[in-house]
């Protein structure tokens, strides 16, 4: 017998047997590996006789092929054996019910907030942020908030020192001061955000959120002020018309200040603005006085314009049927679940600002 004929039919014995995928691969290398049988086969013709050459390596190569067949034929039916064991194992039982999950919701303040960034957005307004812990000077003193005011009393002013110099802000006017400290003038920002007052009762949380609006520029006027905030207001409780009246006020950093009031009246239970003979206060507002400028290094021979303080939680309250301020800040995923919004729903007035 020849010696490929023997190494070919101690392979086909042992390929016969049982064999797992590392005897398999064993046999491959002692068969086809670098210092394999064939291998070597295929190096030795070369050194047969011219006659004989081209007939061993024709059965050289049948062999190689037979064998080479032999192993991808087992090692494709150890694979199939491996994949149909474990078919059978892990039945997927598709009458079974899908597994619950919960989406979180998306709280009326945050889309409050969204809503009214985008508004003025629209109008070139851009939005500013600041720390909610803040230095007595950009929350009191900058702002023309003289050392007596009744705004700086303990009572009011969460503080975090007894020197009185960190407190929590308790509004959101020294955005407007670091903003207009940092960059030049003119400036159409809005700050929104989370200010802090000792004040805790069925309308007054001692967290609130607020958002401060500033124009800065040559020949701002009051007219510019009115206009604004009616557009705003239309735009925020998405009415055609409004009825809105500003009081005459007081605040420390605005000369002359001002209230202002929208129309309202209350419809089978329900409040409905913009009509009707009822007034709402909804926020302040002013001409920048020019002490405040001064302290920013804005000169306001030059420079002047408006500002205005908004609540957001009144606002989200009132145009989401919120008749409670405290749930705001329960933490109740039922109310959540009931008052807050989908966060992948497009709200209706949406201008493609992203979360
Ligand atoms: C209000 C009412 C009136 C106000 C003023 C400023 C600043 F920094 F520019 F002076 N920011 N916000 C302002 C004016 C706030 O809230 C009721």
């Amino acid at each position: 017998m020849s010696e490929l004929k023997k190494i070919r039919d101690e392979f086909i014995l042992k390929l016969n047997g049982k064999l797992d995928l590392i005897e398999l691969n064993q046999i491959k290398s002692d068969l086809f590996g670098k210092n394999g049988l064939i291998s070597s086969q295929f190096k030795k013709i070369a050194t047969i006789d011219i006659s004989e050459r081209k007939k061993f390596a024709s059965h050289l190569n049948v062999i190689k092929d037979e064998l080479q067949d032999k192993i991808n034929l087992k090692i494709n039916e150890i694979q199939n054996t491996s994949i149909n064991e474990k078919l059978k194992k892990e039945k997927i039982d598709v009458t079974l019910p899908e597994r619950s999950f919960v989406r979180g919701k998306i709280h009326p303040v945050s889309q409050t907030i969204d809503e009214i960034s985008s508004i003025f957005s629209e109008i070139g307004f851009s939005v500013e942020e600041g720390p909610d812990v803040e230095n007595e000077y950009n929350n009191f003193t900058a702002l023309n908030t003289p050392d007596n005011h009744p705004a700086r009393d303990m009572h009011d002013t969460f503080y975090l020192d007894d020197k009185r110099e960190r407190l929590l802000r308790t509004h959101t006017s020294p955005v407007q001061i670091r903003t207009m400290l940092k960059d030049k003038p003119p400036f159409k920002i809005i700050a929104p955000g989370r200010t802090y007052r000792s004040d805790s009762d069925q309308t007054h949380s001692p967290m609130f959120h607020q958002v401060e609006g500033l124009h800065i520029d040559k020949n701002i006027n009051m007219g510019h002020l009115k206009g604004c905030l009616n557009y705003f207001i239309k735009e925020f409780f998405e009415v055609k018309k409004i009825k809105m009246r500003f009081r005459p006020s007081h605040f420390p950093f605005t000369e002359p200040s001002a209230e202002v009031d929208i129309g309202y009246e209350v419809k089978d239970g329900k409040i409905i603005i913009g009509e009707g003979d009822q007034w709402l206060e909804i926020l302040g507002c002013g001409m920048v006085h020019p002490n405040v400028l001064k302290n920013v290094k804005v000169d306001p021979t030059k420079f002047q314009g408006y500002a205005f303080g908004i609540g957001i939680d009144r606002l989200a309250m009132l145009k989401y049927g919120i008749n409670d301020l405290r749930a705001f800040f329960d933490c109740d995923y039922r109310w959540l679940n009931h008052f807050g919004f989908d966060p992948l729903d497009v709200p209706t007035n949406y201008r493609g600002l992203s979360r």
